[in-house]
């Protein structure tokens, strides 16, 4: 009897995990982790990422003393460039158009988001996309590849740093990934990944400043490559550690996401993260920010006027006002105005 019970709860556990209804409890009493439905979870760390991100690191912070002592500012500037490219790769990219296909691109712009993705170094699309997928349908689980219940450092970077709990793969093989392989673009640069990466991410970047302005090459490699590689990575960590902890919940008080004004600057536009998991399809990511806090919308909206983006979803203001009124935070202008009445 005991272990029938055992498994109802269980199995209980799992479809909780899986539908995600919307609690009525406000949110630290949501943060109750949910029961293992596999093997136990053990830790195991992978040392080369271990070493890697020790030598990214400590290469980062040479890098940021010779931007101070002996990079050409064309260099400097070069830095922002490539970050600001890379950066389009991954949140109009991956992120905007591939993960929740909030519009269309034609193969043009596919291709360039691809060499800009390849540029970024976050695993190719399709793996950047599987993973967050799953964390959107299993948010702050134990199949959540970064799951932010298992604190900052975990949630920020420490996630690669060991391997992922079972339920993200168990879980993970229920998400659909067929459109993703009918895009003959994402497919080639899946095959492709281990020649486009290294070049794209490292190569180009060393090169570019030593053949067109004289560049020293090891000033090259640890500022264009190492320091601005790394940088990025923590601009993109930032939206899924201080993005789920630290900000307001406008439009769901019952989700960790929120809205973060400095990751929304630093991370082209990804920081409204409470908007962006309540209505993930809006190729806006946000309701109220402007191009200064959304550079990747900024982005799209050139591509759209150019022809190369279509079909851009967003969301009815009606619908999102009703929404704030129903599970936010009180944060919202019209909840504001709703408790005035
Ligand atoms: C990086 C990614 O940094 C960052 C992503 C951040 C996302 C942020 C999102 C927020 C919005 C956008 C913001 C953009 C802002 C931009 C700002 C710019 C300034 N589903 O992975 P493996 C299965 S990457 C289903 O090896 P391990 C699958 O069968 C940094 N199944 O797991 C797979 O086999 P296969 C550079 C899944 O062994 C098998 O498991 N890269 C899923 O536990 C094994 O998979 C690195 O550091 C799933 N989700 O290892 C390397 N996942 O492949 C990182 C797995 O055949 N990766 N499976 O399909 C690794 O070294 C390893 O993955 C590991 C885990 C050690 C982390
Ligand atoms: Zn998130
Ligand atoms: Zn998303």
């Amino acid at each position: 009897l005991t272990g029938t019970g055992t498994g109802l709860l269980l199995a209980e556990a799992e479809v909780v995990t899986e539908q995600k209804p919307i609690s009525r409890k406000p949110l630290p009493q949501t943060k109750t982790p949910v029961k293992p439905t596999g093997p136990k979870y053990e830790w195991h760390i992978v040392w080369r990422n271990v070493l890697a991100f020790a030598y990214l690191h400590t290469g980062a912070l040479y890098g940021m003393y010779l931007v101070f002592t002996q990079a050409k500012l064309a260099t400097c500037f070069y830095v922002l460039f490539v970050s600001w490219y890379s950066g389009m790769g991954i949140t109009a990219g991956a992120h905007r158009l591939w993960a929740h296909k909030c519009y269309k691109a034609n193969a043009a712009l596919r291709l360039l988001l691809a060499f800009c993705n390849s540029s970024a170094f976050q695993n190719h699309i399709y793996e950047w996309v599987r993973d967050h997928r799953v964390h959107h349908k299993f948010t702050d689980t134990d199949a959540d590849p970064h799951n932010s219940n298992r604190g900052f450092f975990f949630s920020h970077m420490g996630w690669l740093l060991v391997r992922k709990h079972g339920d993200v793969r168990h879980k993970g093989k229920a998400i659909d990934m067929s459109d993703l392989e009918k895009d003959w673009v994402v497919m080639f640069q899946k095959n492709f990944y281990p020649i486009l990466m290294p070049i794209c991410t490292f190569v180009i970047p060393t090169m570019v400043p030593v053949y067109l302005w004289g560049e020293d090459g090891w000033t090259a490699w640890y500022v264009a490559a190492v320091m601005r590689y790394t940088l990025v990575l923590h601009g993109t960590w930032l939206v899924n550690s201080a993005a789920h902890m630290w900000g307001t919940r406008p439009y769901d008080k019952f989700i960790s996401p929120v809205e973060n004004v400095y990751v929304g600057v630093l991370a082209f536009g990804e920081g409204w993260h409470n908007y962006h998991h309540a209505f993930p399809w809006d190729y806006k990511t946000s309701e109220f920010s402007g191009y200064s806090a959304n550079a990747t919308t900024a982005f799209i909206d050139f591509f759209a006027w150019l022809g190369w983006a279509y079909d851009l979803k967003t969301v009815k203001a009606e619908m999102i006002e009703k929404r704030a009124i129903r599970t936010g935070d009180g944060s919202h202008p019209a909840d504001k105005q709703n408790t005035n009445k």
